[in-house]
């Protein structure tokens, strides 16, 4: 699938800082890619295509183009991947209510997507990959399974065993009871009866009425939510990549089933280095999500007049591990910042840039620390100097480290 137009990245001056960042699965801060390394790799759960892009999903494709951000400046040659989940229940239920075709409304959704994260700056994923142009690599991924005796079949459809695993349970850190809860919440199905656990999940749906199918060596159908991002992960990036990412809602199940199953499919462990999670993004005191249709999108906000670097500071506002309610006031708030921002570098002179640059790496690489970030270029806005090279340097790296073009 074609991903997006990238974004001129300009090269920063001066020394660039190691990126740390809390992996999930360890509860603690982690250093990745490791020091030995040239590359970096990061696999981000993409959109199931309706109703996007809201600005919780912004959210999380701006924090992790933050990582991507940090890499290059580091000199990382940087290999990233992200999926389309172009078919699943979700996506199937929306296009028979709205009478729209299931192909279409993908179609149009992923173009709108495409269109935002082209205005918000992101830099495209080298692989976007739809699982509809994958069906062949998950049912190879399927049979992987199967030969490492983790699959069984309830009525046709075909279950992956969590208990071939011995360390399933390892990303979320979660205990049974509450994985359960979460499994029933998140598309899963704990009480379907045949099963050996109540958490196996789906790996492959037989045909059903009205449903798409495909034909494939496990009979026709098509394939289930976690092994769909494992495989693609799998291909386009290979076992233990540096940055498995999403919202936090992926935790469980979608990221300890993508990362269990490849562990048994490959015999490696771990599947991803760091498991980062972007927090929940609100509104009026609910997560916000295309089910609930409490939802602020980016494109609205577009064509309302909103300048999308506005909209990329403001959600640069909260740091990405707390979760926060969107509120209208956001987006005037950061177009004054934006505005005093534009000011500032605008001027013939300003305090030391240098010193001002090395605060935004220093804030960025600890853990993505942007209330730091941006707060260290508010004080140096704020301030006089006589550094006359200032103002072009932390106009670029305003630009190439937070992604927000002045
Ligand atoms: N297609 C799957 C992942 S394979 C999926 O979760 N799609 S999604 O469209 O529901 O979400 C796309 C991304 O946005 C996911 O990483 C998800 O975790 C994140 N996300 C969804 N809702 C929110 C929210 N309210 N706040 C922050 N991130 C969110
Ligand atoms: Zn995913």
């Amino acid at each position: 699938m074609q991903a997006w137009t990238k974004p001129d990245i300009p090269v920063v001056p001066g020394p660039a800082r190691r990126l740390r960042l809390y992996d999930t699965a360890s509860r603690g801060l982690v250093e990745v890619p490791p020091v030995d390394s040239t590359t970096a790799r990061m696999y981000v759960c993409g959109i199931t295509p309706y109703d996007a892009t809201h600005m919780g999903h912004a959210a999380t494709y701006v924090t992790f183009d933050l990582i991507n951000r940090m890499w290059r400046d580091s000199g990382y040659d940087v290999h990233y991947t992200q999926n389309i989940t172009d078919v699943d229940d979700p996506l199937l239920e929306r296009a028979t209510a709205t009478g729209v075709e299931w192909t279409d409304l993908a179609a149009q959704e992923i173009q709108l997507f495409r269109d935002d994260m082209t205005a918000l700056r992101v830099i495209p994923p080298q692989h976007y990959i739809g699982v509809v142009e994958s069906i062949d690599l998950v049912s190879d991924a399927v049979e992987d399974l199967r030969r490492a005796g983790a699959v069984y079949s309830v009525g046709g459809d075909l279950y992956f065993a969590v208990k071939t695993d011995p360390l399933f349970g390892g990303v979320s850190n979660y205990d049974r009871e509450t994985m359960r809860e979460l499994f029933a919440e998140r598309g899963g199905d704990p009480d379907r009866e045949g099963k050996q656990d109540p958490l196996d999940s789906l790996l492959w749906r037989h045909e059903r009425p009205g449903e798409p199918a495909w034909d494939s060596e496990l009979g026709r159908g098509r394939p289930g939510w976690h092994v769909e991002c494992s495989a693609i992960a799998l291909k386009y990036l290979g076992m233990t990549f540096d940055v498995q990412g999403g919202g936090t809602d992926l935790i469980f199940p979608h990221h300890e089933m993508s990362a269990s199953g490849a562990q048994v499919a490959t015999g490696k462990h771990p599947f991803a280095r760091a498991y980062v999670h972007q927090a929940m993004v609100g509104l009026d005191g609910e997560k916000m999500s295309k089910s609930k249709g409490n939802l602020v999108l980016v494109s609205k906000e577009r064509l309302a007049g909103a300048d999308p670097m506005a909209i990329r500071l403001a959600l640069l506002t909260h740091h990405y591990r707390t979760d926060w309610f969107w509120m209208p006031t956001d987006l005037t708030s950061a177009q004054e910042r934006l505005d005093v921002w534009r000011g500032a570098v605008g001027r013939g002179s300003g305090p030391d840039g240098a010193a001002a640059v090395d605060a935004l790496r220093a804030a960025l690489t600890n853990d993505l620390d942007t209330v730091a970030a941006l707060a260290a270029v508010d004080a140096w806005a704020e301030s006089e100097g006589d550094d006359h090279e200032a103002p072009a340097l932390v106009a670029l790296a305003v630009d190439a480290l937070l992604g927000v073009k002045l």
